[in-house]
């Protein structure tokens, strides 16, 4: 009989089945549509050129955040270098996915005001070719309504080559293109749109 009390005195003091609580289980789903990512390419010192990835997916729940993105997506405009890209320099073969994944407050996020937006210094864990790094970013965080999130970079993300074991297959792409260089730095940016999920 007292474990009912509880239960009650649960449900009717913390709001436990009202629809905070149920908000805060929710989820989000990525809208793959609206997001997107790019990472930017420098050769020959002043050839400079976006491209980015076509096939995104991702979700925010209790257990966090998280990023998948399907490297044979890779988009940079030049069919036989999107194929180079697969084959030398990402893998796909073995590695056809890079994970971002980081913890996310989900009652802070609920609590967010709509029309605001949050800055966020995060620390996330990025999977990517065999090698999973923690890496920093700051990170704006907007409600855009009651059902959806956007986040996005503050300052781009700087990805290091030789971090994720990519400088030797980005000397491939150097050579099989008969270029002099090649930078293994690649600054990447986003724009990630989640939308709530109905109530499970
Ligand atoms: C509420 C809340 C907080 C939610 C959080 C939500 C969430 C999940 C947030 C995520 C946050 C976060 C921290 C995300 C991190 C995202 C990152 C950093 C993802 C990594 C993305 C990635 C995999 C990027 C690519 C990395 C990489 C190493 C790219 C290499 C690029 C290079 C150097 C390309 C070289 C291109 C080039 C110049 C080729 C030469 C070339 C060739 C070969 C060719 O064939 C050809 O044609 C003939 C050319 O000429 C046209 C060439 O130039």
């Amino acid at each position: 009989m007292w474990k009912v009390q509880i239960w009650c005195v649960l449900i009717f003091t913390t709001g436990f089945g009202s629809s905070e609580a149920l908000l805060a289980a929710s989820e989000y789903a990525l809208d793959t549509e609206k997001s997107s990512l790019y990472f930017v390419s420098t050769k020959q010192i002043h050839v400079v050129e976006n491209h980015h990835f076509t096939d995104l997916s991702g979700s925010i729940s209790d257990t966090g955040a998280n990023l998948i993105i399907n490297l044979s997506s890779v988009e940079t405009g030049v069919e036989i270098r999107n194929q180079r890209l697969r084959d030398l320099l990402f893998e796909v073969n073995a590695f056809n996915e890079a994970r971002v994944s980081l913890p996310v407050d989900l009652d802070n996020l609920a609590a967010q005001t709509i029309g605001s937006t949050q800055t966020r210094n995060s620390s996330a864990t990025l999977s990517l070719h065999g090698v999973s790094s923690d890496i920093d970013a700051e990170l704006l965080v907007t409600k855009l309504s009651d059902s959806t999130i956007m986040v996005q970079n503050a300052a781009p993300i700087l990805l290091g080559a030789g971090d994720y074991n990519f400088t030797s297959g980005i000397d491939a792409l150097r050579n099989i293109a008969n270029l002099d260089v090649i930078s293994y730095t690649v600054p990447v940016n986003f724009t990630l749109l989640f939308n709530k999920q109905e109530s499970r």
